[in-house]
């Protein structure tokens, strides 16, 4: 599956009360224009997803934060992986979106091939990891293991290049972070 395929397959699990941070590029384009607004998407500032969800679950333990991020995104900032792996919130979920490749400025490849997701993830004692390929047959079952399932989770999907057209989010950063901020009134 495509990346955008499984952003849609992810408004039977998201819902108005839940937070996403989005990385950087084409990810956050796609869960602007598919999932209830307004959430965190971050623009030009790569690396930071997991960093930001890590602090909104800290700061809201009653509220499910959801990253959804790209492999480049994660590798940028993947320390924040270790810091989640050591405080556990129970109420992140993370969802790696991964193509090998920085897709939005043109494909250039990651060195996401070099790490073995499952090994790492449980060498860092997360309990509810899974690495797989997106596709029909995969889909439904690992996204109910990874919402329905309570504590923190990490999905990693292996995900075909891809994209559909769609405009850039009209909001400047600035913007996006009061609308999201008038969420906790
Ligand atoms: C520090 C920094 N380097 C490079 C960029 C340019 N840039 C924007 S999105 C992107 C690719 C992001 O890759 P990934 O997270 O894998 O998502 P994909 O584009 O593959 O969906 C890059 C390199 C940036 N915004 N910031």
């Amino acid at each position: 599956m495509k990346g955008y395929e499984v952003i849609l397959k992810l408004q039977e699990y998201l819902g108005e009360n839940d937070l996403i941070v989005s990385s950087n590029g084409n990810i956050s384009r796609e869960v602007y224009h598919y999932l209830p607004k307004p959430q965190v998407y971050l623009r030009g500032s790569m690396g930071l997803p997991v960093g930001v969800g890590l602090g909104l679950a800290v700061m809201n333990p009653e509220k499910r934060i959801t990253v959804i991020t790209g492999d480049g995104n994660l590798l940028m900032g993947f320390g924040s992986v270790v810091t989640v792996a050591y405080y556990k919130p129970n109420n992140l979920k993370i969802l790696i979106l991964d193509n090998s490749q920085y897709f939005t400025t043109g494909g250039q490849q990651t060195v996401s091939s070099a790490i073995n997701y499952s090994k790492f993830l449980d060498s860092l004692n997360i309990m509810n990891f899974q690495s797989l390929e997106a596709s029909p047959s995969t889909v439904n079952d690992s996204l109910d293991n990874f919402f329905n399932t309570k504590g923190l989770a990490i999905l990693h999907y292996t995900i075909e290049e891809g994209k559909k057209e769609l405009s850039n989010i009209p909001w400047h950063p600035t913007k996006i972070a009061d609308k999201f901020l008038h969420r906790f009134g």
